[in-house]
């Protein structure tokens, strides 16, 4: 007889023989009875045994070690009192796994324990209902991308991880040695979804780990992140696929929405859909509205972590938590941006901001040859070293765009994380390399 689970009995099954199994949540003897809570993962059911009706088994659930793993079989008993309205009384009890004893994180108990103890024992923090509801969230937000995606004619594709040459700037590469010469652990799919536009794979997705030296120790940012990367060709402008990602991030949101209440419930989290469009806010307009707040910025200065929330809180107050920031200027942008014809110093490039913190960024870029190898130049990166990505530009490119969107950072902002280790399962950065 296979395990039920506590999700599909009811009161309805009183006098049913069952089979359960879980962890042995808590244990209360009271002496002439005993009651062992077990835990599943879809919720609690309450285990008993008298001592004067059955003692080998009264001794058996009082014996228990908390956490351990047990099987019970049993009958089950409708009882208004019991939680979920009825309990079993059980006719065998196994320990198929002993839990040790002191436990190294408490899973019911009341006091608080700090992140880092935490994440050191994940296992067990993630026993708690609430914490495994952040990666339920997480996989319907996953899940509403897909889904909007695969109906807008996009394919999901993988590229490699171990990279030749990095696209996002040498500060924070991981070194590695590949059978005596150097090779990077990829920062981002940049380079070869570029390289899919002159394919015909012309609208495609990746889920992909990216990894970052970032040395910055810092509640957004982690060493390994899932990036969420879609590129797009022909496009006549960055509006084209721009419409693409807001109705991608709707969606998601919305997937959230409708399908994870229980979660949402746990989590006493209530995210806002969208309303659609996102507005567009062009880069120097932001100088503006952050003048007005007594944030000056000088053109051309990228927005520091104070800019962002301010202009977040700007933003928030006129009803939007996300915003599009356009038109940033071209010399904090990477080589692979296209610049204004009329107005080199600004790109067609955005960064799609939401509760204060960059979520997105993206843009045109540029896909003529002759003006990308100058543009690599001006950065002062050799032409040479990206020769296996240049050469998709020699034979036909079309105009094209996309965008990475850090999906830890998202599962953070829409559940209101105060970090985004919350919304990985096991975090890395410069500290953390176990678990
Ligand atoms: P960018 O470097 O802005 O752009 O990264 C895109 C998004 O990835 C997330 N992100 C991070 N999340 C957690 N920890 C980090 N260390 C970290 N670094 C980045 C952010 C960020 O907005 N190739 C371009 C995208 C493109 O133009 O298509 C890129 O990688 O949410």
């Amino acid at each position: 007889m296979a395990y039920a689970s506590v999700r599909t009995l009811s009161p309805a099954d009183d006098g049913k023989e069952v089979s359960v199994a879980g962890w042995a949540e808590d244990i209360r003897n009271l002496g002439g009875i005993v009651f062992v809570i077990l835990r599943q993962r879809e919720g609690t059911l309450q285990l008993a045994a008298r001592k004067k009706e059955n003692p080998p088994i009264f001794e058996a659930l009082a014996g228990l070690v908390r956490e351990s793993v047990i099987a019970a079989k049993g009958v089950l008993k409708a009882n208004p009192q019991a939680r979920n309205g009825w309990e079993v009384f059980p006719t065998q009890v196994e320990v198929l796994s002993r839990a040790e004893a002191p436990l190294p994180l408490g899973v019911v108990d009341k006091v608080g324990a700090d992140l880092d103890t935490r994440l050191d024992n994940r296992v067990m923090d993630l026993r708690k209902p609430e914490r495994r509801a952040i990666f339920h969230v997480r996989d319907l937000l996953i899940g509403g991308i897909r889904e909007y995606l695969h109906r807008h004619g996009f394919v999901e594709v993988t590229t490699p991880k171990l990279a030749g040459a990095g696209a996002e700037g040498g500060a924070t590469l991981f070194r590695t040695d590949y059978f005596g010469k150097v090779a990077f652990l990829s920062q981002s799919p940049q380079l070869y979804k570029q390289m899919l536009m002159a394919t015909g794979l012309d609208r495609v997705f990746e889920l992909s780990p990216a990894f970052r030296a970032e040395p910055s120790d810092t509640v957004r940012h982690v060493t390994e992140f899932l990036s969420f990367d879609a590129e797009v060709a022909p496009i006549r402008h960055q509006e084209d696929f721009l419409k693409i990602l807001e109705g991608c991030v709707a969606n998601a949101i919305a997937s959230v929405r409708e399908h994870g209440k229980p979660y949402l419930d746990l989590l006493a989290a209530d995210p806002k859909a969208p309303s659609l469009p996102i507005p567009r806010v062009p880069y120097s307009e932001a100088l503006d509205l952050l003048a007005v707040e007594g944030k000056n910025l000088r053109d051309g200065d990228d927005l520091d972590t104070e800019a962002e929330k301010v202009l977040g809180r700007v933003m928030a107050a006129k009803g939007h938590d996300l915003f599009f920031l356009v038109e940033y200027p071209s010399a904090i942008k990477p080589f692979y941006v296209m610049v204004k014809e009329d107005d080199p110093d600004v790109s067609y490039s955005f960064d799609l901001e939401y509760k204060g913190d960059e979520m997105a960024s993206g843009g045109q870029r540029e896909h003529r040859y002759d003006r990308l190898v100058a543009r690599m130049k001006g950065v002062g990166l050799n032409p040479e070293a990206f020769e296996f990505y240049l050469r998709a530009f020699r034979y036909g490119m079309p105009p094209h765009g996309g965008w990475g969107l850090g999906i830890d950072r998202l599962v953070q902002k829409v559940l209101d994380l105060p970090n985004i280790r919350e919304a990985i399962l096991f975090p890395r950065d410069r500290n953390r390399l176990v678990p």
